[in-house]
């Protein structure tokens, strides 16, 4: 079955902002009745739920942050009793904890209908192979994208992330078509490829999805050229439901966000004031259909613009350009939001005091790489060789546990870390 839903997808304004109304309303009922951290701010603020008689209402509403999630942790913002939570995952969140997210039954089976019509808008038919190279486990990417495949009734391979050889293999001999990762790790199965000698134009594939993290249009071009498909992007957030919010059409020019499930807001990062349709700032979702942990103006700290004029496609909903930044200082390393927060933790702890440091991100060979840099101080400079080399390797297995990827720990000279440079680099062009 082609999820392609015109009658959502292509709606009036008026009829969109209706049913927008009407699902906003509801939910806000609910999370004032059930989530006591919406009810104590609605109180503070004055507001009831019979307040909100128009969309212009939502302004007035309070922001959610993810201090607030991490004040909530870990179940402190469900709008339902666990007894109706069938899923839970988890991202690492901006703080010291991760963030807990859950989904009733419904909030599945909409979420897997949101990601299938992105896929569908992509291009994937019931007749594809969907190769999904996302992690499973905590990380909605890959259930989220293996659910929307096989509501179009595509055939889904389930891998997971890592093993690329195998990847490759399975992409030969399984007859993959259309491909789900990382746009990072499009480009490591193509460098692999390239180094192997398998010809990418001998594949089945011909469509790649992808999406966890930024990437640009040259990066596009990239991975078009040496994996020989089409690429779309997609964008989502834990927080919010996944992957599923937003997700481009074969035009490739700006993502749908699904409207009739979330509103966009595009604020002024630092005054939260909301900024006419076409500015560029940070993007604000309110969700409209979940169940279990439903959001009001969830602030997603990613920088982009919002579209409202018409697509070919026919579809009605509003295209978000590409996120080109973020208004904090996490860093989206290999799919993963790596909070500064939890880096800086670990160091403090384990140098038992501030050591200068710096968090390098990098692209190496198309992939990924975190270095942190630490500068010697007087009591890891009059340690043995053996046991600065023992030091770095606990800092680096710490950090690995906090942050769940691979990075590299290195000592450098005093003073090496020049004055005024910050603590936190990224050297990727995207
Ligand atoms: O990355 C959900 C997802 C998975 C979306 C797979 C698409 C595909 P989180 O781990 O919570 O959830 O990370 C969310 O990643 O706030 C953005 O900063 C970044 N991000 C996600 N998709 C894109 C994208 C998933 N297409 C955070 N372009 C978000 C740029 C993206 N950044």
């Amino acid at each position: 079955m082609n999820i392609w839903e015109p009658a959502q997808e292509c709606m009036s304004r008026d009829e969109l902002e209706q049913l927008q109304l009407e699902r906003l309303q509801a939910t806000i009922n609910r999370v004032f009745k059930n989530v006591t951290f919406y009810r104590r701010e609605f109180s503070r603020m004055g507001i009831i739920p019979e307040d909100v008689e128009s969309l212009a209402h939502l302004k007035r509403l309070p922001f959610t942050t993810t201090e607030d999630l991490d004040k909530n942790y870990p179940y402190g913002m469900f709008a339902v009793p666990l007894r109706e939570v069938v899923r839970i995952h988890s991202s690492s969140g901006r703080g010291g904890k991760p963030v807990v997210v859950g989904y009733t039954k419904n909030d599945i089976r909409v979420w897997s209908g949101l990601v299938a019509r992105f896929m569908t808008a992509a291009g994937v038919t019931r007749d594809d192979v969907v190769q999904i190279a996302f992690r499973y486990g905590l990380f909605t990417g890959a259930f989220g994208l293996h659910y929307g495949a096989e509501a179009i009734g595509a055939s889904v391979i389930p891998i997971s992330t890592g093993n690329t050889e195998k990847q490759i293999m399975i992409m030969q001999d399984y007859k993959t078509t259309a491909l789900v990762c990382t746009p990072g790790y499009a480009l490591t199965l193509a460098e692999r490829m390239e180094k192997t000698g398998i010809d990418a134009r001998g594949l089945s594939l011909r469509v790649g999805l992808f999406g966890g993290e930024p990437w640009s249009e040259t990066m596009r071009r990239d991975i078009e050229n040496r994996l020989s498909i089409t690429a779309t992007d997609n964008y989502g957030l834990s927080e919010v439901i996944g992957p599923g919010v937003a997700g481009e059409c074969v035009h490739k020019c700006g993502m749908h966000i699904a409207e009739d499930a979330f509103i966009p807001e595009i604020i002024d990062p630092l005054t939260g004031e909301t900024l006419p349709p076409g500015q560029t700032g940070e993007l604000v979702l309110t969700t409209l259909t979940k169940q279990a942990f439903p959001m009001i103006r969830f602030r997603t700290r990613d920088i982009t613009s919002i579209d409202y004029g018409r697509c070919e496609c026919g579809r009605t909903f509003v295209r978000m350009k590409k996120p080109s930044g973020r208004s904090d200082d996490v860093l989206i390393v290999k799919g993963v939001n790596v909070s500064p927060a939890q880096i800086r933790e670990v160091l403090f702890a384990a140098a038992q005091g501030e050591p200068r440091y710096q968090i390098i991100a990098d692209r190496m060979d198309s992939k990924d790489a975190l270095e942190v840099r630490i500068e010697v101080t007087e009591k890891i400079f009059s340690a043995e060789l053996q046991n600065q080399r023992s030091f770095l390797e606990m800092v680096r297995k710490r950090i690995e546990a906090s942050i769940g990827i691979h990075v590299t720990v290195k000592l450098v000279e005093p003073g090496s870390i020049p004055e005024g440079e910050g603590t936190i680099i990224d050297k990727r062009i995207i």
